[in-house]
């Protein structure tokens, strides 16, 4: 294909990049080499042979005309080698091509045969906040109507369920950024508590400016570099220096009684609970500096705007939920929620990680953000779905619960999973990989051939970002179109046709349309009347309006850019101060297992990294895991950069070579967690409320691995010299 000349011949299609939440806006221009023109249809669209696409940033207003590195290279993966075209079957120890009918057969007799042995709940689902909105929706609606199992979480329970539990118990809604992006840009003081958006969102750094820029990170990392003040935390601590952070407004008189009287509740208790918070106790307890911990406080008092933004450095911890929680409390003890140009936001992680967290795939939710265990949402929902109340599941267990019964004697012994790669990314990974062995049906729909996906008994190959039409809601709760450039390749389906196949096969498929706008309109009647409103949205208005934000009731609303301006969406219209007490992390250190471990991410890599090591550019950029650590802990273990060490903690081991920083506290080490191993050293601690795993610390020992052969090594270097 290399040598044929290229002609364009298709138009340029809008649409938005597959990755993460900013969802930057991007043109695709399909070409297609001269000479493999299909007959009939050269020069269309739908050609098959279309599939070379240039990708060109657009000035949509999140990314203004940037993207990253990930989003230049994104095209690069749909007509990889390393693309699924058919589906497979396991037949002994390996995957074999079969045709669609083979496979969906299959699954929906061995489906049929489970439910009858052991009941509608041992069938399990497992979604991804990478989904569109239109996907999501389906899944969830296909685990209550088409398989009324309760038993279906998302890979989002992972990422935002902390910062969600905690809007929702303040605001009463969980949208991310209550405010456009574009209000960043005008705040004076912005703290950013464990986030690293210069390499996780470069193009948002245009809305951060130095002289506002506060970040709180155990490492000094890019993002950092382009801060005026760097609060260098000790991981799993972000509690206490919230709470510190709430003295230290409210002794110094910063707190601002008049917002506090009209428009909130609880601060007595708050004010209490804080005031054993003195300053030095949180040094002692965090790192960070008593001097830092006023110019944080003072400069959020003083600036004529200001916001605090959490990330999942602050969120992935057994008390992400109370930390966030702290972080609000002092938001509002400022005054700045619902403040023009002020506020309190969280950095949402996947590409549809909002709208994800919204329509159903998740344990305890249905449609519009309502709850399952709502009579009133029950009945709404299952009118538009056509069935009873009555016959809709209870809520299930959270992902990480889910994934740790499978395959056990009460179990599921069916999963289908989409969009997610939990052999990778799951905490305490080895166990999960064991359970999904141990399931008599394991389904995985993908594009690649994940690490998940090789453990499957059935895989199914979907369609990716640019083959498909469908709505994303970024992460400032702008619902946006996904447009479809060019068509996939032959062998490969779209989601919405799979759900549509599988529930024909179980006797519902007329509940289950495969057209996105079809699903999206049922999907607004759905949640018309819910925190996440959608019912007066259409494609055409989308596209027409650069997105839309929600609510958005009727078609005459004009969505809703900045939530809290009035009220707050809880029964009185007040937020809530909630009191929070600080706890230490899951796992401390001891002298068996002396140093922390945090775990994320770096630039060129996404998530589990299945998409991105398969992208050559990206691939050679990191090219494979490593073990970030501080010179001082490198010269107590006696290795160099580049030498191999093992990182061992109570669950498990893996190898990695160093890579030596004097940007990470010396008592902690990094593995970014784009490749398999890291997970296995993850503790899954939850969080009581959130029920999010402690992703970002555990208790490890980092040893130098063969130290004979090396001494050795350098031993016979040292005669050489002398
Ligand atoms: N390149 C890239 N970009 C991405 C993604 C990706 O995989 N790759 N994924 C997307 C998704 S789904 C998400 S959720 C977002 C995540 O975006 P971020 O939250 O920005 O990313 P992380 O790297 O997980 O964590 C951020 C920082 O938290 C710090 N940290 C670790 N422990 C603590 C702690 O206890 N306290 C504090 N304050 N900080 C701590 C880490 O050192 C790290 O620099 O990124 C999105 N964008
Ligand atoms: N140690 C550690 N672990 C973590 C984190 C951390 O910071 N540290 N972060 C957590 C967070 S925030 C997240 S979001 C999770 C993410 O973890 P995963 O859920 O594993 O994320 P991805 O790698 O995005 O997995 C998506 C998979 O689905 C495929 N895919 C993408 N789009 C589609 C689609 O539309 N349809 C289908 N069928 N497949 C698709 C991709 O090829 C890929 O194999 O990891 C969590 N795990
Ligand atoms: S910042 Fe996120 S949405 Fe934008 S190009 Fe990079 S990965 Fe894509
Ligand atoms: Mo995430």
């Amino acid at each position: 294909m290399s040598e044929a000349p290229l002609a364009e011949v298709t138009t340029r299609v809008d649409t938005h990049c597959p990755y993460c939440a900013l969802q930057c806006g991007m043109a695709l221009t399909p070409v297609t080499p001269v000479g493999r023109q299909v007959g009939g249809g050269a020069g269309a669209v739908n050609d098959v042979d279309a599939r070379i696409t240039h990708v060109a940033p657009r000035d949509f207003p999140v990314n203004r005309g940037r993207l990253c590195q990930k989003g230049w290279t994104a095209a690069e993966l749909l007509d990889s080698p390393e693309r699924l075209t058919t589906p497979l079957v396991r037949h002994g120890g390996s995957l074999r091509p079969a045709d669609w009918d083979t496979a969906l057969d299959l699954i929906a007799d061995r489906i049929t045969r489970i439910r009858a042995d052991h009941g509608n709940d041992a069938v399990a689902l497992f979604g991804g906040g990478g989904l569109t909105n239109e996907k999501a929706y389906a899944l969830g609606k296909f685990a209550r109507v088409a398989l009324r199992t309760r038993n279906i979480d998302y890979n989002g329970r992972f990422c935002m369920s902390s910062a969600a539990a905690a809007g929702i118990r303040a605001f009463g809604i969980d949208r991310g950024l209550p405010f456009p992006l574009a209000d960043v840009a005008s705040a004076d003081a912005v703290l950013l508590a464990g986030g690293n958006l210069a390499e996780t969102m470069p193009p948002i750094m245009q809305y951060l400016r130095r002289d506002a820029l506060m970040v709180a990170d155990p490492r000094r990392t890019p993002t950092v570099a382009q801060a005026s003040l760097h609060l260098p935390v000790t991981p799993g601590t972000d509690l206490a220096l919230a709470l510190g952070l709430l003295h230290i407004t409210i002794i110094e008189g910063y707190a601002d009684a008049d917002y506090i009287a009209a428009r909130t509740t609880g601060f007595a208790e708050v004010k209490a609970a804080a005031t054993a918070w003195w300053p030095e106790r949180v040094e002692r307890i965090t790192g960070v500096p008593v001097a830092q911990q006023y110019e944080v406080v003072e400069r959020l008092a003083t600036a004529n705007r200001a916001m605090i933004l959490t990330a999942r450095g602050a969120e992935q911890h057994s008390k992400g939920t109370d930390t966030v929680t702290a972080f609000i409390n002092l938001a509002l003890a400022l005054g700045l929620p619902g403040r023009a140009g002020s506020g309190y936001g969280t950095v949402t992680g996947q590409g549809n990680g909002q709208g994800g967290r919204e329509h159903g795939q998740k344990a305890d939710q249905l449609p519009g953000y309502r709850k399952l265990d709502d009579p009133a949402a029950r009945s709404h929902v299952a009118a538009v779905w056509g069935v009873s109340p009555e016959s809709l599941p209870p809520p299930g267990p959270s992902a990480y619960e889910l994934l740790d019964q499978l395959g056990t004697d009460a179990g599921p012994k069916a999963l289908l999973l989409f969009a997610s790669n939990p052999v990778v990314s799951a905490p305490r990974s080895s166990q999960i990989a064991s359970r999904l062995r141990d399931l008599d049906l394991l389904v995985v729909s993908d594009f690649v051939m994940s690490e998940t996906a090789a453990l499957a008994d059935v895989v199914l190959p979907t369609a990716q970002w640019a083959e498909e039409d469908g709505t994303m809601t970024n992460l400032e709760g702008r619902v946006i179109r996904r447009r479809a450039a060019v068509a996939p390749p032959a062998g490969a389906r779209d989601e919405l046709w799979i759900l549509h196949q599988l529930a024909a096969r179980l006797g519902c498929g007329a509940k289950f349309p495969v057209e996105p706008s079809a699903v999206f309109d049922e999907l607004g009647r759905a949640s018309a009347g819910g925190p996440a409103d959608y019912a007066g949205m259409s494609y055409q208005r989308i596209e027409a309006e650069d997105g839309l934000f929600w609510p958005c009731p009727a078609s005459d609303h004009p969505g809703t850019p900045r939530l809290f301006t009035e009220r707050f969406a809880t029964p009185d219209g007040r937020a809530r101060f909630t009191a929070v007490e600080f706890r230490p992390v899951a796992e401390d250190l001891d002298p068996d297992f002396p140093v922390y471990l945090t775990t994320g991410r770096v630039l060129a890599h996404y998530q589990s990294g299945a998409q991105t090591r398969r992208i050559r550019p990206l691939n050679d950029a990191v090219p494979a895991s490593f073990v970030e650590l501080h010179p001082d802990l490198a010269a107590r273990l006696d290795v160099d950069a580049g030498d191999l060490v093992r990182v061992t903690s109570r669950r498990g081991s893996v190898t990695a070579p160093v890579r030596l920083s004097a940007e990470i506290r010396p008592d902690t080490v990094f593995m970014p967690f784009h490749w398999e191993g890291v997970n296995r050293l993850t503790n899954p601690a939850l969080d009581p409320t959130s029920r999010m795993p402690e992703f970002k610390v555990c208790a490890v020992n980092v040893s130098p691995v063969l130290p004979a052969q090396r001494r050795a090594r350098r031993e016979d270097i040292h005669a050489e010299v002398s």
